[in-house]
């Protein structure tokens, strides 16, 4: 028995850690059914005992070891003073940028804006579902943040060159830098025993600016993390030379998406990895579910993992499967 962050750290376990991206969401029944009586999202997401409730749901259902904060990444812009908010079908739409304001925000601000989210923090750590699993607290990357809210919605697919144009982009940086950094630190004291850092869309950018807008300030945030503790795990979706992402940031451990060729990683990466597994798996018949699994975990049986998925669960996935899923891998020797 061990927490992933004891296994991070070299103690060993019986069995390979298990815990998903988007494990609180949308495939849950009993999500859908909180959700639907709140339609605002982010009112749902800072009312502690509300979002306290959504993310412990999957631990009562599967033998997860770890449960992730209900929460979002795009909870930094709403602490600098930009609007936030969710549409249906359409995902997350941001307000004008007022640089000024934002640059005006302090710490103390920052914290007050975001202070449900340490209270939510608390609450989870008090609870004994939490015996012996991590809590994993997480913040956006630098440079997802900032397409975000220099975007206003979701990049999709593409990058819109204007946002590198920005003329006060070193200042947005650094002010956003300092809100990861507070926001990572009040989550840990208030409890955190792990933090993710998603940078969704690192695949995005190309290899010149890699330097500027994901290594130099991820390495950062991860230097600070480490200093509070913590371990730290990254997730640069998409990113096309993982290697050299984990010699430049060297996170605590690394978490891979679907499209990289697992053997490949295991070969040139030493860090303990994370996930990789395509999501869309869940929504295959059992067989083929499984025999993705073993692929998996036979080609990192000599390696630190932890088992996760490639992205988030899907919505359409089935709560049965995931339990299979988590089962087979708490069994597999
Ligand atoms: O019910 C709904 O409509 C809300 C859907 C939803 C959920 C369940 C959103 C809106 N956020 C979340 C929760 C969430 N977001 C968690 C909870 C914990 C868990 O994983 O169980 C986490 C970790 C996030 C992180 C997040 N938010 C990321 C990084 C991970 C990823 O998916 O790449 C990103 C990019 C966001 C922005 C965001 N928030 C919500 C949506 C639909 C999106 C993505 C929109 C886009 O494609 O740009």
């Amino acid at each position: 028995m061990g927490t992933i962050k004891d296994y991070i750290r070299g103690k060993k376990i019986d069995s390979t850690p298990i815990w998903f991206m988007r494990q609180a969401g949308r495939y849950l029944p009993e999500f859908r059914e909180i959700r639907s009586k709140n339609s605002n999202f982010i009112n749902l997401c800072l009312n502690p005992s509300l979002s306290k409730e959504i993310s412990i749901q999957p631990l009562k259902r599967f033998n997860l070891d770890a449960l992730i904060i209900f929460s979002d990444i795009l909870f930094i812009p709403y602490a600098l003073g930009q609007f936030v908010e969710f549409e249906k079908n359409f995902g997350p739409k941001l307000g004008e940028l007022n640089y000024k304001n934002i640059l005006t925000k302090s710490d103390e601000e920052i914290s007050l804006k975001l202070n449900p989210i340490y209270e939510l923090i608390k609450l989870i750590s008090k609870d004994a579902i939490l015996n012996n699993k991590d809590l994993i607290g997480f913040t956006g990357a630098t440079w997802t943040i900032m397409v975000y809210m220099l975007n206003k919605k979701s990049p999709k697919k593409k990058i819109d060159e204007n946002i590198f144009n920005y003329p006060h982009q070193d200042d947005l940086i650094r002010k956003i830098i300092q809100a990861q950094k507070i926001h990572i630190k009040n989550q840990v004291e208030s409890g955190a025993s792990l933090i993710q850092i998603f940078d969704s869309w690192a695949g995005l950018l190309d290899e010149d600016k890699i330097e500027k807008y994901i290594y130099q300030p991820t390495k950062e945030i991860v230097q600070f993390t480490k200093k509070l503790g913590v371990e730290v795990i990254c997730f640069p979706r998409n990113i096309k030379n993982y290697r050299k992402y984990c010699e430049i940031v060297n996170p605590s451990a690394i978490s891979i998406d679907y499209t990289i060729d697992p053997k490949k990683i295991a070969e040139s990466i030493n860090l303990p990895i994370q996930g990789g597994m395509d999501p869309k798996y869940l929504l295959l018949d059992k067989n083929d579910m499984l025999k993705n699994a073993k692929k998996y975990l036979e080609i990192f049986k000599n390696h630190k993992y932890i088992f996760n998925l490639g992205h988030g669960v899907l919505p359409e996935t089935k709560p049965e499967n995931v339990k299979i899923l988590v089962d087979y891998v708490k069994d597999f020797k």
